[in-house]
């Protein structure tokens, strides 16, 4: 059996990744920190089959202690703080997990998988190096020009993958991921926050949203499909970087209307206030991928589009909220 070692394990992606990995028969490890961490009894009870190790992106010996017991042949590098908005707040604490923490990751990978550097490594590098784009669409060629704290962690991370694949001979991938939703997103993301207000809408639980800049466009895909091509990545004779996205575009705005559309609240401008809060210092205004290179390369295409990525979401809010309020749905 293949071992893997997943960091982000109580993220989004982790778990999708986790069920990707063990249903292709893996031994799958997911790195958790902290020392009562509240989602680890999430994972417990929902991925019994993930093995859990303390370790800590900021903290090289554990990483190293961590490797040292899994000996993994696959470690997938998705622990960070990943939400923008926060980013700008806490820059030094993002810069250090979401950077830097690639760096140790990389080191004690050197430090375990020995000379012959048997560890193959995949880092969740993402869209928003992008940040004010160069060109339409972006590809793994497109400039960087990051605008947010999180954006610059990215890029170093990036880079410092590319650096040791280069100089150390490392089996490294770095997977440029555009936006990627699903039920299990974050709430603090802006199509979780509208599908779970739009289900509590609808059940009479909830008046108005506020959100902040409703023109940025954003190519949104499903995480479920973004989890195989890191898995792709991975079983590739020759490291490498690669776009995955959709090729399509959406403004909040789009979201909006199909997330309020689904549950047949077509005005849902009345439901819609907005507050500066959520008001960016810098923003990215425009990301489109072309994914041309996983295709040909990684045999990768997306399966869910944007119209049914929001209506499972929408119905999934939709008994979620119902169950915790006690409402029985038609
Ligand atoms: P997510 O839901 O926010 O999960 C982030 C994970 O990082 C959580 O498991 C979190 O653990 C962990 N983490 C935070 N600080 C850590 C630390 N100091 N040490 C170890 N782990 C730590 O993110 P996601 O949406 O699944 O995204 C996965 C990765 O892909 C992230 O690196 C993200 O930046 C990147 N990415 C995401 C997208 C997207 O659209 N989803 C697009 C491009 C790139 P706790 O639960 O314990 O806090
Ligand atoms: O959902 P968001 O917070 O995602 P964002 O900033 O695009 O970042 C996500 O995707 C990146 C890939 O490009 C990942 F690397 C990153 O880890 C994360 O997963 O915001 C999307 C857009 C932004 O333009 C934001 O300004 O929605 C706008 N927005 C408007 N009102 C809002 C809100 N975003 C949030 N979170 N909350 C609002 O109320």
């Amino acid at each position: 059996m293949r071992r893997a070692l997943i960091t982000g394990i109580t993220g989004q992606d982790g778990q999708y990744l986790a069920e990707l990995l063990h249903s292709k028969n893996y031994e799958v490890f997911g790195l958790v920190k902290g020392q009562n961490n509240p989602r680890i009894d999430m994972i417990r009870a929902e991925y019994p089959y993930v093995e859990l190790v303390s370790a800590d992106l900021q903290d090289l010996s554990s990483l190293v202690g961590a490797l040292e017991q899994v000996q993994p042949d696959e470690v997938y590098n998705l622990g960070a703080i990943s939400f923008v908005a926060l980013s700008f707040k806490q820059a030094e604490l993002t810069a250090n997990v979401t950077g830097l923490g690639v760096l140790r990751l990389l080191e004690a990978i050197r430090m375990v998988g020995g000379p012959d550097h048997k560890i193959r490594f995949y880092q969740a590098s993402s869209s928003e190096m992008f940040g004010k784009v160069r060109e339409s669409p972006q590809t793994e060629e497109t400039p960087f020009y990051p605008r947010s704290p999180y954006g610059c962690a990215k890029v170093f991370g990036h880079d410092i993958t590319v650096n040791h694949r280069d100089s150390y001979g490392l089996f490294a991938c770095s997977g440029i991921l555009f936006n990627h939703e699903s039920p299990r997103r974050g709430i603090e993301f802006v199509t979780r926050k509208i599908t779970n207000a739009v289900a509590r809408i609808k059940l009479g639980l909830q008046e108005t949203v506020a959100l902040g800049n409703l023109e940025p466009r954003r190519d949104w895909g499903f995480a479920g499909d973004y989890v195989d091509a890191m898995w792709r990545m991975l079983q590739q004779d020759e490291p490498g970087d690669y776009v995955v996205a959709t090729g399509r575009t959406h403004s909040v705005r789009d979201f909006l209307n199909a997330a309020f559309g689904h549950v047949g609240l077509e005005d849902w401008e009345r439901f819609v206030t907005q507050d500066p809060r959520f008001f960016r210092p810098a923003e990215v205004d425009l990301l489109v991928g072309d994914a041309t290179k996983a295709r040909e390369e990684l045999g990768w295409k997306p399966q869910v589009d944007f119209e049914t990525l929001v209506s499972m979401m929408v119905d999934h809010d939709l008994q979620l909220e119902a169950r915790k309020a006690g409402i029985d749905l038609p």
